[in-house]
């Protein structure tokens, strides 16, 4: 088998008006959708997030991936190391790095692949099923009205629960209760997460508690401020949800930090923010940072990478999680295949998909069945890419006139003057 071409194809998906530590999500999530089509005619898939220094080094390594096999990923490897420039993570809540996003978008696109050219799922490559559903976790955030793009507009009389309530504002309590049933009762999921990192801590507890009271305890329950809390707000904060929380996500900044908070609390702690390397994994485990380490193929290096991390996981006694950002259906096919072949990530996977839900490029989008997601059993990933679609997001990305994620810029069009910071409370 032979790599004849490589389509890189940005795309721009309407997005709602979302608040994290970062700031406020544009009215559009970029992607980037990316095909190789080997000389017999079959494409394979893959899906990262958009920047243009991410499109750029795609397009660069594409030049060089032209005639090799892919089959042979420690070749395609190679190459790719050898091409790769130093990054670096950063601070934002996602991760800023490009070679890790180029190494996925070519390991899953050849995953595609090889699984078509054999007629089996992508799982059954990665050492087949621990499970034959994946079951996901609701994630909510606190938001402003209204909805990203496309989203905003259409709602008629008839429009109801989950497509009115993704519109509506969340920005107490008593919203984000609502925003959480009235996900919970479109997807049926069985465990829930909280973006926090927006408001004042204490107001986030009660969000927290809120939950709770609504819910009742047989309800997961996970808050995520993105390491924007000092060390004695989080110990502070987490104080009172001790019982109440599932685990606790990178209420802190760095390995020391989260372990100090770990010590003084009894609450799991997860991360996708201080160990989300192989480099972090000495680190991890001198500082015991962490509980649970959230895995996510787009910001491991694939699926190969992201096993390895399970294995990790599973030596060193740490739960395995899942992370997400805004993405389309590919992704979310990756992310399934990917979570059924790993045995012990027994934690629901966090999506953001019912955010964008409806907007997908899928000739036949997956749907989440009592909080799940079947293992799709048809080759490859198992979906089928709806080039008309992928046209029209490519499109919308052209005229959104957006080339990177900027969280800042979007949430000073709406607090002038309002700027990140690291450690906020
Ligand atoms: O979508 O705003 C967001 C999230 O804050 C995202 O960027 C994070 O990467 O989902 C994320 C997380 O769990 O940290
Ligand atoms: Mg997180």
């Amino acid at each position: 088998m032979r790599i004849s071409e490589i389509h890189i194809t940005p795309v721009a998906v309407p997005d709602p008006p979302l608040l994290n530590a970062a700031g406020l999500h544009a009215p559009y999530a970029l992607r980037i959708v990316i095909e190789i089509v080997s000389a017999d005619g079959l494409s394979g898939w893959g899906e990262i997030p958009g920047s243009e220094a991410t499109r750029a080094a795609l397009d660069h390594a594409a030049e060089h991936l032209i005639g090799l096999d892919p089959w042979r990923l420690n070749a395609i490897d190679g190459v790719l190391e050898s091409l790769a420039k130093p990054d670096e993570r950063g601070a934002t809540p996602w991760d800023q790095r490009t070679w890790v996003h180029v190494r996925s978008a070519i390991e899953v696109a050849c995953f595609d692949l090889m699984a078509k050219s054999v007629g089996r799922p992508v799982v059954d490559l990665l050492g087949g099923p621990a499970r034959e559903r994946v079951p996901f976790a609701a994630y909510l955030f606190y938001k402003y009205e209204g909805a990203g793009g496309e989203l905003a507009v259409g709602l008629d009389e008839t429009a109801a629960g989950w497509f009115v309530a993704r519109q509506a504002a969340a920005l107490d309590p008593e919203g984000i209760v609502a925003q959480a049933e009235a996900m919970v009762a479109q997807y049926g999921f069985k465990s829930i997460k909280l973006k926090g990192g927006v408001f004042e801590p204490q107001v986030e507890v009660d969000s927290i508690l809120a939950l709770r009271d609504s819910f009742g305890p047989e309800m997961p329950l996970r808050l995520d401020p993105n390491a924007i809390w000092r060390v004695d707000t989080a110990i502070a904060a987490g104080k009172q949800l001790e019982g109440v929380l599932e685990y606790y996500e990178d209420p802190v900044r760095g390995q020391a930090n989260m372990a100090a908070v770990a010590r003084a609390l009894d609450i799991p702690l997860a991360t996708n923010m201080c160990t989300t390397s192989f480099a972090d994994l000495p680190g991890s485990v001198a500082h015991q940072s962490e509980a649970i380490i959230l895995s996510d193929h787009h910001f491991w290096g694939g699926f190969r990478a992201s096993l390895d991390l399970a294995r990790f996981c599973a030596v060193f006694g740490r739960g395995m999680s899942m992370h997400s950002n805004s993405h389309l259906g590919i992704s979310l096919a990756a992310m399934t295949h990917l979570a059924a072949a790993a045995p012990n990530l027994t934690y629901e996977v966090d999506s953001h998909y019912p955010w964008q839900d409806g907007h997908d490029l899928l000739v036949e989008p997956l749907h989440f069945e009592d909080g799940a997601i079947a293992v799709p059993r048809n080759p490859g990933l198992g979906i089928e890419v709806d080039r008309a679609k992928l046209a029209s997001l490519h499109k919308q990305y052209l005229a959104c006139g957006l080339t990177e994620r900027n969280d800042e810029i979007e949430m000073q069009k709406v607090q002038p003057g309002w700027t990140f910071q690291p450690t906020r409370w």
